[in-house]
C-alpha cells in the first residue's frame, strides 16, 4: 500500500519526510521510477503519466495536488479508478484571504485610488459599507463557502449560485441556468471559484457581465478557461464595470502582448490565490488513504459525471 508523487519537486521531497515521521509503514516514491512499480496503490499528480496503469498495474486511487482536477483529463482516465481532488485547510485559508482582500479592495474602491494617486489627484470617493454591498459567488463549494463565511462576517450581503439547488444560513442561493438572472442582477462585487467544466467554460462573457448592475466589479479565482478576456476588457473600457481583480487566465502564463496586461482597472495575480500547503494537505491525503482502506467515502471523490 506503498504511495508515489508526481509533482513539483520540493513538496515531494518534504511529503516523503512526512511520510517517513507519519506513515513509516508506507514507502513514498518521487517520480520518475525505474521500473512499473506493482506495490504502489496510490499516485499524488497534477498531471499523472499516459497510461498509469502501465507504469502503476494495481494503482487504486489517483490524487490530485490541486483543488482543481480540469488538468487530469479524466475521460483518457481508467473508468473504474476513483479520482480525489484536494480538499486541504490550508489551501482554503489561502483562498479565503485572496477573496477577502480582493473584494475589500474593490469596496474600498482601491482600483479608483491607485489610478487617482498616479495623477496626483487628491480626491476622497463616496464610501459604500459593506453592509450595503452585495457580493454574489459563484461556485458553493469547498472553497466558496469558506470565502462567504468570512465575508459575512465582515458585514456584506451575501449570496452564491450554484448547479443544484441547497440553503445556507445567511446566504441567498441561487442555483441553475433559470436563476443565474436573478443572481447576478443583485451582485455588487462576484467572484467566480467554479470548477472548468464543460458548462462553466467561458462562462464570464459579455452576455453575464451585461446582466450585472453598473458598475460592479469581479474576483476571477475559478480557472482562466471560464473568462472571455475581450469581453471584461470591453465592459471595463464601457464604464460598465467598475474594475476587476484577476487571478487566472488562458493561458498561463498569459503571452507578453496579451491587453489583459494593461488595462488600468485590472488587477492581474498570476494564479497564486491560492495553493497546497504541504503539511496540512498530507494529513488530508493520508487521511483518505486510511478512509479508502476502511470502506469510508474519501473527501473530495470527484464525481466523473459532473467533471468536478
Ligand atoms: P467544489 O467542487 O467544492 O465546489 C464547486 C462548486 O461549484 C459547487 O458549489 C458546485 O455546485 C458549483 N458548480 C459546479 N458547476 C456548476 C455549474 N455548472 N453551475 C453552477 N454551479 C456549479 O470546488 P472547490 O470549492 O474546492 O474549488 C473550486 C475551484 O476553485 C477549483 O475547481 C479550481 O478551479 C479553483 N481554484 C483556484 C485556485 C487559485 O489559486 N486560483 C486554487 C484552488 C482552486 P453544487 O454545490 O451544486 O455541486
Ligand atoms: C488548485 C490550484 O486547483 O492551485 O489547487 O489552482
Amino acid at each position: 500500500m506503498h504511495i508515489a508523487y508526481k509533482s513539483e519537486a520540493s513538496r515531494g521531497r518534504r511529503w516523503q519526510a512526512l511520510c517517513a515521521e507519519q506513515a513509516p509503514e508506507r514507502t513514498f516514491y518521487l517520480w520518475p521510477l525505474e521500473t512499473p512499480a506493482s506495490d504502489i496503490h496510490y499516485l499524488i499528480a497534477w498531471q499523472p503519466p499516459a497510461d498509469v496503469y502501465a507504469h502503476f498495474p494495481n494503482l487504486k486511487v489517483l490524487f490530485s495536488v490541486g483543488a482543481g482536477v480540469d488538468q487530469l483529463a479524466l475521460d483518457a482516465l481508467p473508468g473504474e479508478l476513483p479520482v480525489v481532488r484536494m480538499i486541504d485547510p490550508g489551501l482554503t485559508q489561502g483562498m479565503v484571504e485572496y477573496v477577502t482582500c480582493g473584494v475589500l479592495a474593490l469596496q474600498r474602491d482601491l482600483p479608483a485610488y491607485l489610478a487617482q494617486q498616479r495623477e496626483h489627484h487628491w480626491q476622497p470617493r463616496p464610501q459604500r459599507p459593506a453592509g450595503a454591498t452585495r457580493v454574489g459567488v459563484m461556485g458553493l463549494g469547498e472553497l466558496g463557502q469558506a470565502a462567504l463565511a468570512q465575508l459575512q462576517q465582515l458585514g456584506f450581503a451575501c449570496r452564491a449560485w450554484t448547479r443544484s439547488p441547497r440553503s445556507l444560513a445567511g446566504v441567498a442561493v441561487y442555483s441553475g441556468a433559470d436563476e443565474l438572472a436573478d443572481f447576478l442582477a443583485g451582485t455588487d462585487i462576484l467572484v467566480c471559484l467554479l470548477p472548468l467544466t464543460e458548462q462553466t467554460r467561458g462562462i464570464l462573457d459579455a452576455a453575464l457581465l451585461r446582466q450585472l448592475p453598473e458598475q460592479a466589479g469581479l474576483v476571477h479565482v475559478g480557472r482562466g478557461a471560464q473568462l472571455i478576456g475581450p469581453d471584461l476588457l470591453a465592459a471595463l473600457d464601457a464604464n460598465r464595470l467598475q474594475a476587476a481583480i484577476v487571478d487566472v487566465v488562458d493561458p498561463e502564463p498569459l503571452p507578453e502582448a496579451d491587453p489583459l496586461w494593461d488595462h488600468p482597472r485590472l488587477w492581474l495575480t498570476p494564479h497564486v490565490a491560492s495553493s497546497t500547503q504541504a503539511d496540512t494537505a498530507f494529513q488530508a491525503i493520508l487521511d483518505n488513504i486510511r478512509r479508502y482502506e476502511n470502506n469510508q467515502p474519501m473527501h473530495g471523490h470527484i464525481d466523473r459525471e459532473r467533471g468536478y
